[in-house]
């Protein structure tokens, strides 16, 4: 697999690994989350090499490797144990949400803090009698010792709302508080304020779902493209953190491609911050682009 049909720098040179992770087991509403990092990769392909916003070609500058597809649970975290990250953006493309445990059980030391986007609150410790289902991912994450910050939420279980709203780990912003102007801006300075390491977890079931129809469990509500950017903007150019890791997870690819071409143009908006904050624009253009022909 390749991102933008560029070619794969071995591991040592790669800036940006890309790890597939087609893990799907605990399937709720809709299936086929483990086509998604294919689908996401293939609609790669289709978006410019110019990023818009940062005003800049982030691929001559950086380079890419995509990992070989992981598809079972067991192999996860022994594999990104393996990983030379140092200096280098780790972007997982899921796959089941319950995927995001096991990589920051590796990429991440403990008191760290997870940015995590999701319509649902995912704190059941199991679900229908499994502990790695996608309905526990933020359960795992705080037994690991990490903070959150839990962001679009719209659909809770009972024991979960009681806990976002007591647990001192959990800073909580849910969906329809996020609409007031005010929250929203206390959300993003909250992000500026940060310190430490970060890892930033996407479940696509975050955004409203006429944008990303393509997702297990839709839910009504959700948040638009520009508060992602809004969201990714503040976390990369905030000079105090270290971004150690992100996933993008849940993503059902559906027949129109829009949902798996915004998955897509998401992954590009997070490696063109990240470059840009990590001053890649100011070095030599030695980037995957640069040994290609395009027009
Ligand atoms: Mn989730």
């Amino acid at each position: 697999m390749q991102y933008q049909f560029l070619p794969n720098a071995s591991l040592d040179d790669a800036d940006i690994v890309i790890l597939p992770i087609a893990y799907e087991e605990s399937v709720c509403a809709k299936e086929g989350t483990k086509e998604a990092p294919l689908a996401i990769l293939k609609a790669s392909e289709q978006l410019e090499y110019y990023e818009e916003d940062l005003l800049w070609s982030p691929m001559k500058y950086l380079q890419v490797r995509v990992c070989e597809e992981i598809s079972e649970y067991e192999k996860i975290a022994s594999f990104v144990s393996t990983l030379p990250l140092k200096n280098k953006l780790l972007l997982s493309i899921g796959g089941e949400h319950s995927i995001t445990p096991e990589i920051t059980s590796q990429c991440l030391d403990k008191k760290s803090t997870i940015v995590f986007l999701d319509a649902h609150a995912d704190l059941r410790a199991s679900y229908q009698g499994s502990t790695k289902s996608h309905a526990t991912p933020a359960h795992h994450l705080l037994e690991q010792g990490h903070k959150m910050i839990m962001i679009g939420i719209r659909s809770l279980f009972e024991s979960e709302a009681e806990r976002v709203m007591s647990d001192a780990n959990i800073e909580y912003y849910s969906d329809k508080e996020l609409q007031k102007s005010a929250v929203k801006e206390k959300m993003l300075q909250s992000l500026s304020n940060l310190v430490g390491d970060v890892y930033l977890s996407i479940d696509m079931d975050v955004f409203n779902p006429a944008l990303v129809p393509g997702v297990g469990t839709p839910q009504p509500g959700g948040i638009d493209w520009y508060f992602a950017i809004d969201i990714i903007e503040r976390l990369f150019f905030n000079k105090k953190i270290v971004v150690k890791g992100v996933d993008i997870v849940e993503l059902v690819p559906e027949s129109s491609q829009v949902s798996q071409v915004f998955a897509a143009k998401l992954i590009q908006k997070i490696i063109s911050f990240w470059g840009k904050s990590q001053g890649f624009d100011t070095k030599e253009m030695c980037g995957s682009q640069m040994s290609i022909e395009y027009e």
